[in-house]
């Protein structure tokens, strides 16, 4: 059965990867397994029809026959868990790359996101330049200790995992910072993740999105 994600009518990250259905995208790329796309406004999001399938108004939501998800990680896990690819075979491993899942938006993505909005929604107030310095902060502290982590290694554990996934998910979040160019392997590392043929399948796919509504944008 072929699942539908959904995902923004028009994102507001103009079609750069950074909303995340890219990361389900990515993941069902990897794993093979072709996806329809509903696409939604903010307005159908809060729409009670919308809120059935995600009771915080969100996207990306994941249906497939009577399974309805939502929450990014619990999405990519689930397609990780049902197809080869994603997640070693070895249970060890396996928890392993499951911890790093869970290392990545539980550990690293909130100070990314407090970034986002401290940006996005805070530049006018009187302590935004002392917020922005703090969130940095934490975020060069979790950089600084994944850099040490990863060292020279390709991915964080062995072979291309979901955790890598979603790790780069999240580090993509953090590159127009400029900060993440200060650790040059986790630079490299994000740029190993784009650079799988999965993950320009799936970035292509949204940035199409963006461009088709564009395109249709009435002119003069
Ligand atoms: N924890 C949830 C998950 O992982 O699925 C969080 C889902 C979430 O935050 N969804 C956002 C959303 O639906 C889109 S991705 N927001 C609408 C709303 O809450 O009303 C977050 C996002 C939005 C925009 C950018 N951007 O422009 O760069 C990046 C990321």
């Amino acid at each position: 059965m072929t699942p539908t994600i959904t995902a923004f009518e028009r994102s507001p990250d103009r079609g750069s990867g950074l909303a995340r259905d890219m990361r389900v995208r990515w993941a069902l790329e990897e794993v093979g397994q072709p996806y329809d796309v509903c696409l939604v406004s903010f307005e159908a999001m809060k729409e009670p029809a919308h809120l059935a399938l995600h009771p915080f108004g969100q996207i990306p939501t994941y249906e497939e026959g009577d399974l309805v998800l939502f929450e990014s990680g619990a999405i990519v896990l689930h397609i990780a868990e049902r197809h080869a690819g994603l997640l070693p075979d070895d249970a060890n491993a396996r928890a392993r790359a499951i911890m790093w899942m869970f290392a990545a938006l539980n550990t690293m993505e909130p100070p990314v996101v407090d970034r986002e909005i401290a940006v996005l929604l805070e530049r006018d107030e009187t302590w935004h330049e002392q917020r922005l310095s703090a969130v940095d902060e934490r975020i060069r502290k979790r950089l600084g200790e994944l850099s040490a982590r990863l060292g020279d290694a390709d991915w964080l554990d062995g072979a291309f995992s979901a955790g890598d996934l979603l790790m780069v998910a999240v580090l993509l979040r953090v590159k127009r910072s400029g900060i993440l160019d200060e650790y040059p392997n986790l630079s490299s590392y994000v740029a190993r993740g784009e650079a799988r043929p999965a993950y320009q399948r799936a970035f292509a796919a949204q940035l199409a999105v963006f461009r088709r509504r564009a395109s249709n944008r009435p002119t003069g």
